[in-house]
């Protein structure tokens, strides 16, 4: 059998700028990696975020090419590395060549994302208010924590069964915190599945939501926590982004703790391409069978990469117009 390796490069101008907690983003770049073994193929996509991930688009391509290299050799490349998106991408391409195809459609089941500034997140619920979904996921904190519930209270009188998870990317002071938990009516707070990091420090988050009894959920302190989950019965759910854990048996172990703790599990996205969004649905399918992930993030992409998402009417941004960084 032959084996054959090839790494891309995208850079996708996106249709409207991503505002994120953590700045601006026009352009999203990111390296694909091709696997082919015979006439098996595999693909994998490694996008940083840039301002959020530890690892560079550099360091995930220099790590993808020594992966693919001990690959091409069959010789065992160390587990250790600064470039956890590198690894989630080589694992996914990976699980493609020895398990089949990694697709599926992210938007089904999929909850939606309420992003940007407070009337950014209005016009996105009044097109969503007649029909409301089960369940809506708001990022919050730009604004005072009294108003962010007053928002909150709003949501719920148009649509009273609506579960809500609130993402704060630790935005919030402790006193912030407090004075967001004053302002809940019980309805509201009974309508909350989970607060994602309020705080801006851990510590913080879990004294806050243990003192408040509201439900903590964890997203990026999961890469301050090494390789145990804090002893906490206020944390109630693990938002886990592939593109930042790496390996999928490390993602496998945190699965695996937190189902342990009867917290809930959840796959979430980077704004990686549809490529990688298509693989993590697939995944969450596989992994998180009773949670639909968190990949309410294909708005900003003009088309899909190198392979159509099931039920897309985006047009193709084919391979032949990709990057090629190398070949074996
Ligand atoms: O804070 O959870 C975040 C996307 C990129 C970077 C950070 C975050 C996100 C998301 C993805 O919110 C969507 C989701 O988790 O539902
Ligand atoms: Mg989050």
């Amino acid at each position: 059998m032959t084996r054959r390796a090839a790494l891309y490069r995208y850079r996708v101008p996106l249709v409207r700028p991503l505002r994120l907690a953590f700045g601006t983003l026009c352009v999203r770049e990111g390296v694909v990696l091709e696997l082919q073994d015979g006439e098996r193929q595999g693909w994998g996509e490694a996008a940083p975020l840039p301002g959020f991930s530890p690892d560079s688009l550099d360091q995930a391509e220099q790590r993808l090419r020594r992966l693919a290299t001990g690959w091409l050799d069959e010789v065992p490349v160390a587990r250790t590395s600064d470039s956890p998106a590198a690894a989630f991408a080589f694992d996914c391409a990976r699980w493609e060549l020895d398990k089949g195809l990694l697709v599926a459609d992210p938007t089904l089941g999929a909850y939606p994302l309420l992003a940007g500034s407070r009337e950014q997140q209005q016009r996105q619920w009044l097109a969503l208010r007649d029909q409301p979904p089960v369940s809506i996921k708001l990022k919050l904190g730009g604004e005072a924590p009294a108003s962010d519930a007053a928002w909150l209270q709003q949501l719920l009188d148009d649509a009273p069964r609506l579960r809500l998870r609130l993402d704060i990317n630790r935005r919030w002071t402790r006193a912030q915190a407090e004075q967001f938990a004053s302002a809940l009516s019980k309805d509201l707070r009974a309508a909350i599945d989970y607060i994602e990091e309020p705080c801006q420090q851990l510590q913080q988050s879990l004294a806050w939501a243990e003192q408040q009894r509201l439900p903590l959920g964890l997203d990026e302190s999961l890469s301050e926590c090494g390789e145990r989950l804090p002893d906490s019965p206020a944390l109630k759910a693990l938002i886990l982004k592939p593109t930042l854990v790496g390996s999928l048996s490390r993602l496998q172990r945190w699965l695996e703790q937190a189902r342990r703790r009867g917290m809930r599990t959840l796959l979430s996205s980077c704004f990686e391409s549809p490529l990688a969004l298509g693989q993590l649905a697939a995944l969450a399918r596989e992994l998180t069978p009773d949670e639909p992930p968190g990949l309410d993030t294909l708005g900003p992409w003009p088309q899909d990469l190198i392979r159509p998402l099931p039920n897309s009417t985006r047009p193709l941004l084919p391979l032949e117009q990709l990057t090629c960084l190398w070949r074996s």
